[in-house]
Order: C-alpha cells, then structure tokens, then sequence
C-alpha cells in the first residue's frame, strides 16, 4: 500500500507542468506615480510593466473580468532623453501599445508645462476604458496595478 501511494504521487508530480505566471494586483487607492513605484515594493510586488502583447492580453483579461475600469499607473517613464523606460526592470520600452495620438507630452497649467513623463493604462477619467497606454503628468493621483512572478501548475 505505502508503495502503490508512492506510485500516484510521483505520477501526478510529473504530469503537472510547472510555469512561471504573473499575479496582478489592483489598487484602487489614488496616488502618485513615485508612491505607486513604493507602495508596491512595500507589499512584496513591482508596479506591473508590460512587454509583450502576450502580456498586454492578459493584463487587459485581468482587468476586464475583475471589473476594472479606470486609469491604473505602469511602470513606465522617461529618461532626459525623451526615450521611455521600464523603471523597475530598467529596460527600454521596446513593445508598446500606445493610444492613438499618445504619448503626446501634453502641457498643461495644471502640470506647469512641463509636460507628461509617467506611463499609464488607459485615461483615468474615461468610461469605458479604452485598451492602451497614455503618457500622463508623474504627480497626478490615481489607481495602480502591481504584479509578481508567481510559480503556477498548469
Ligand atoms: C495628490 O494627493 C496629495 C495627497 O493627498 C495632494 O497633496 C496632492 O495635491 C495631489 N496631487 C494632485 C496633482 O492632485
Ligand atoms: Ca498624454
């Protein structure tokens, strides 16, 4: 008996398929781009970062079929250069799925013209929220998405 129990564990051990998946988490409470960088560290996580449209998919399944419907912040900013970043891989923005006419580096009063250098999904003021990304002043405060590489049996 001990033997043939022995049997079924290496079996079903072997059958299931380890991968690495990416847990998502939203926070819905309001605040800048560099306390949103923060607070997800502080909770063991990264502000999400998107880098390939594998990921874009599944981020936007995520939102969509938790009810999610907001602007959230990414990890996403800019160097002096004007060339985006993932701030917390420190890699060059390589995929993208702007909005259309995004990034446009608006300048506001409101942001004392200088510009808009934060990456976020989508407009915090639209519903519904349209799919992409937009370039948004660093201090506005609104929601944000953290994420962590998380080990799953498929
Ligand atoms: C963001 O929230 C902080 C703290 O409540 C506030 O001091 C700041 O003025 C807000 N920033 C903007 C751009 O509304
Ligand atoms: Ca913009």
């Amino acid at each position: 008996m001990i033997a043939y129990y022995h049997f079924v564990f290496v079996t079903l051990f072997l059958l299931a398929d380890i991968i690495e998946c990416q847990k998502y988490v939203v926070s819905l409470e309001p605040v800048n781009w560099y306390q949103a960088l923060i607070n997800c560290k502080n909770a063991g996580m990264e502000l999400a970062s998107i880098h390939s449209e594998q990921e874009q998919n599944d981020l936007d399944k995520f939102l969509r079929t938790n009810g999610y419907d907001k602007g959230y912040w990414l990890a996403g900013t800019k160097e002096g250069n004007g060339q985006f970043y993932w701030a917390t891989t420190g890699t060059k923005m390589i995929y993208t799925k702007w909005l259309d006419g995004q990034p446009d580096d608006a300048k506001f009063d409101t942001n004392f013209y200088e510009g808009e250098h934060c990456v976020c999904w989508g407009f915090p003021s639209y519903r519904p929220e349209p799919i992409g990304w937009n370039d948004m002043t660093c201090f506005n405060n609104i929601s944000y998405i953290c994420q962590r590489f998380e080990y799953c049996f498929i």
